[in-house]
């Protein structure tokens, strides 16, 4: 069973989103799309969204008991790679804890794999072979080519098109309407430009940009 097939399968508990910007609003969409029932959602800051339960901050949330939180599935829908795993290494919640939101027009092969806590948006393509970790986003209409590793907590922005065995590490972050060539490496903690055109490997905690992309800043520290 593909991981799409997955999704659309599994049991049928209440989502609940932790973030509530414009990132939560696509994925809300997306959870509607798919017959997914929303309970509502938690932030620190906005209490008002899209008429949904505001069921309190982080911290209401940390009161409530195990048993209380398993009877729902989790998103943390916050665009931000940095601010994403702090949340989530706040939450420490049980990865199954953590559901998915995968858009009905995105084109995701059988023989892929999708990670907990991963959105992928509209009309995104993810070819045989790619495996996609925990918490990623996919935005609209990224191509994610054959055999392409992206780990954990990383952004393809709307319209980024990875070439066959890309490897993106932790945390990084791709810029709109990026691209990388065929069996590159890009480091954990990266942040790739928008409209950039990979052709060598990055190195972790880069900042890189241009066509061809050059590494501009090297040994920056998004994690804390
Ligand atoms: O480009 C696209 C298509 N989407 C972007 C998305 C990937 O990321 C979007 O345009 C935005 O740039 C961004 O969306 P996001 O994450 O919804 O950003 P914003 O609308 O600013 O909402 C941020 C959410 O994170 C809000 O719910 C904030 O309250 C929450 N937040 C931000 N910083 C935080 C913190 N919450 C906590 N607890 N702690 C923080 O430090």
């Amino acid at each position: 069973m593909d991981s799409k097939e997955n999704f659309l399968l599994e049991p049928d508990l209440p989502y609940i989103l932790i973030g509530a910007g414009g990132h939560a609003k696509v994925i809300f969409d997306i959870l509607l799309l798919n017959n997914k029932k929303v309970a509502g959602f938690f932030d620190d800051h906005i209490t008002d969204f899209l008429e949904q339960t505001y069921f309190g901050t982080i911290n209401d949330l940390e009161q409530w008991t195990k048993s209380e939180k398993q009877r729902y599935k989790f998103l943390v829908s916050i665009g931000d790679c940095v601010i994403r795993k702090k949340m989530v290494d706040r939450l420490d919640l049980p990865i199954q804890q953590y559901g998915k939101a995968i858009h009905p027009t995105a084109v995701i092969t059988q023989d892929s794999f999708i990670g907990m806590g991963t959105v992928i948006m509209a009309n995104a393509v993810i070819n045989p072979g790619v495996k996609i970790a925990n918490h990623c986003i996919v935005n609209s209409g990224s191509i994610v080519e054959h055999d392409c590793i992206i780990d954990s907590f990383v952004h393809l922005s709307p319209g980024v098109c990875l070439a066959g065995a890309v490897k993106v590490n932790t945390g990084s972050q791709i810029g709109i309407g990026a691209q990388c060539i065929q069996l590159k490496k890009i480091g954990s903690w990266c942040i790739i430009g928008a409209g950039s055109t990979i052709v060598k490997n990055i190195p972790s905690h880069s900042l890189a940009y241009g066509t061809p992309a050059k590494i501009m800043k090297e040994g920056i520290n998004l994690e804390f």
